[in-house]
């Protein structure tokens, strides 16, 4: 199956699941078992799942085909090149081809003199009037080529400008930016594209990075701290015809790394294999050829060789174009494209499995405890009735006292309830005084006073250093309150289910390991860049101490702040279960002694009263069952996975 034919199984899987649990969620409230809180969870639930995305980046160093091959495999049915792709530097900066309903087709283009304020693009995108908008006329192939040429735009401007903007100036190494006779230096026009365009993939979520192929100095952190990390697959390409360079291989250390590939969704595309079609021999030599230049990739890469796809994007674009099938296999593209969707799909599918399954159990749970606590006190209370049958007033006066007593000790638990919440909140200040945002914003103020305040390279350093040492600290101290919390909430709901009967099960658990890891990772680029940055002299320790808080303390506040939204969640998810029973449990208490003493004061008759409760209790049986057949639908789904085709040989 094919990438397009994939990606649309998934969404159509995704719709299913999204309708089936909002049935879910309207099965609740229809029942009058939703409360605020978890309806507000489902609806959170649901609008993920709208909002899923699916990204796919672009890297290689300049002219190895990605556009064209972003062409191919997604735009060739436009009949056209939709995104320029032609010798020398074409795309000038990262471009993302996404779909958002919410605005027409259009192309947002963020101007190059941005960077010199020195704030991230994403925060740029809050800001829509710093953006120069080109309208997309979609049905017309022309005009919108000619609309997306804008993506390679440049300007020329002098060595000092470009510099300001962060590109390395005439430095042979580097291949980059270099003088022209005229003393000025030719520099994209844009930082970063937004191309809004309605195309099937796109409608569905997928989100395309295509990335220009300028040596990795010079180009914006982001790219490295987020959206690649962030990406579900990213395709590195090199391109047959110039081999494995020394900036393919700068490229793939720091985009990608070494062992990156084995990560899902890290795939080697070997482009250009056209270049190697040679008339003048044999199938059988070329594809001994094509083998031994694989082979070679591999070694440098130090992959197995099966994870490098050798293709022609050219040709499969071509072929496709022209619905020529022997050339579109000829360029391998299919087998490129079948093992891009067999990464890709199940993988995503995955993580959107395990936020969903989670959510909608924990409500699914909940649901269910208190159905059958509810069914469990009202046989009770039928039993009750059904004892009193022939009884004199004396077993239902003593009857009246035993539920009292029941009541009365219940009540006493209560206070014991009251207590843990005490604690409880007790314990999540202690979590948020760890983790909360104020006591990151203090560190993250006094780290900067002695940035600013640091004469020597080596204090930038230090303080860099210890900024991530109380980072980690937090999230170690926020770990430690929330085990003490799981804890003591296990010894609660095991109280509560023993002492007084409460269909509590085990409470939900939590950590912040993928936070720490995320905190891992920015430390480590903070050290293989910043750090190594401050050795080189010609920058200034301001723009280190800048480069740190635009780009690395803030990504450290953002999952700080996801820890912080996480953890919220997660304490309402422990603590709620055991309110709403116990409030249940309070209530059926309160009907048992009703019913009882308006027995003994004769004013209902214990056959109507029986009669009664039998009613409720089928209801109650019903409700049971049919939210086992809501909750089927969705669990069933949950389990699908979308059928894939084997492993390209
Ligand atoms: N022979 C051959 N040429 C190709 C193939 N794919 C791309 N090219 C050519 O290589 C050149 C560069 O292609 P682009 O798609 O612009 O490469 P890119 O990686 O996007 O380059 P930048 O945007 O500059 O970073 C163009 O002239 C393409 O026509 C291929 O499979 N075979
Ligand atoms: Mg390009």
């Amino acid at each position: 199956m094919m990438l397009a034919q994939q990606f649309a199984a998934y969404s159509r899987w995704r719709t299913l699941l999204g309708e089936a649990i909002g049935r879910f969620q309207d099965w609740l409230s229809d029942n009058e078992l939703a409360d605020a809180q978890s309806d507000m969870r489902i609806t959170h639930l649901l609008e993920r799942l709208r909002e899923d995305r699916l990204n796919v980046a672009f890297v290689a160093e300049f002219s190895r085909g990605k556009s064209e091959l972003i062409n191919a495999i997604f735009f060739a049915e436009y009949g056209s090149r939709m995104l320029p792709s032609s010798a020398g530097r074409t795309t000038m900066c990262p471009t993302e081809l996404l779909y958002d309903d919410t605005r027409p087709p259009r192309i947002d283009l963020l101007p190059i003199e941005t960077r010199a304020t020195n704030a991230s693009v994403s925060e740029y995108k809050r800001f829509p009037d710093e953006w120069r908008t080109v309208g997309l006329e979609v049905n017309s192939a022309e005009s919108m080529q000619e609309a997306l040429k804008q993506v390679s735009e440049t300007k020329r401007v002098t060595p000092e400008e470009a510099r300001n903007f962060g590109f390395v100036v005439d430095n042979a190494e580097l291949a980059s930016f270099q003088i022209g006779s005229d003393g000025l230096v030719d520099i994209p026009r844009w930082r970063h594209a937004v191309i809004n365009f309605p195309h099937p993939l796109l409608k569905q979520g997928l989100v395309i990075l295509d990335t220009p192929g300028l040596n990795a100095i010079g180009t914006e952190p982001e790219l490295t701290l987020s959206l690649l990390p962030n990406a579900h697959a990213v395709l590195f390409i090199l391109a047959a015809d110039t081999g494995v360079t020394q900036s393919d291989l700068a490229i793939w250390k720091e985009y990608i790394g070494d062992g990156g590939a084995t990560k899902r969704g890290r795939m080697v595309v070997l482009n250009k294999i056209d270049s190697m079609w040679d008339e003048l021999k044999s199938p059988q030599e070329i594809e001994a050829e094509i083998k031994k230049q694989v082979a070679s990739c591999a070694t440098t890469l130090n992959l197995p060789s099966r994870q490098i796809f050798p293709v022609s994007a050219h040709k499969g674009l071509v072929a496709k174009i022209n619905g020529d099938e022997p050339l579109l296999e000829r360029s391998r593209l299919p087998k490129l494209e079948s093992a891009l969707s067999q990464e890709l799909i199940p993988a995503k599918q995955e993580i959107v499995r395990d936020s969903s399954e989670s959510d909608f159990t924990d409500e699914y749970q909940r649901v269910r405890g208190l159905l059958e606590q509810r069914l469990a006190g009202l046989r009770e209370q039928l039993n009750e009735l059904t004892e009193l049958r022939g009884k004199n007033a004396g077993v239902v006066e003593y009857m009246m006292g035993k539920v009292r007593s029941e009541k009365e000790e219940f009540e006493t638990g209560l206070q014991r309830y009251y207590a843990v919440r005490s604690v409880f909140s007790t314990l999540t200040n202690n979590l948020f005084g760890h983790l909360g945002l104020d006591a990151l914003r203090q560190l993250t103020h006094s780290t900067r006073e002695t940035m600013l305040e640091a004469t020597f390279s080596r204090a930038l350093s230090d303080a860099m250093a210890n900024f991530f040492v109380v980072a980690h600290e937090a999230l170690n101290k926020s770990n430690k309150e929330i085990s003490e919390i799981i804890t003591m909430m296990e010894a609660v709901y095991k109280k509560f289910s023993v002492e007084h009967g409460l269909k509590l099960g085990s409470p939900t658990t939590f950590s912040l390991l993928r936070y720490e890891k995320e905190i891992d990772r920015l430390e480590n680029w903070c050290n293989t860049h910043l750090n190594t940055m401050l050795s080189l002299i010609r920058h200034e320790k301001k723009n280190v101490t800048q480069k740190f808080f635009d780009e690395v303390a803030m990504q450290v506040r953002r999952a700080f702040e996801k820890a912080n939204r996480d953890a919220e969640i997660w304490l309402r998810a422990i603590m709620a279960p055991m309110e709403t029973q116990v409030r249940e449990h309070q209530i059926q208490l309160k009907r048992r002694l009703e019913s009882i003493k308006r027995i003994h004061l004769a004013t209902d008759t214990l056959e109507d009263r029986i009669l009664e409760l039998q009613s409720v209790e089928n209801t109650l049986q019903q409700q049971i069952e049919s939210l086992g057949e809501v909750s089927a639908v969705v669990r069933r789904l949950l389990s699908v996975q979308i059928p894939s085709v084997r492993r390209a040989a």
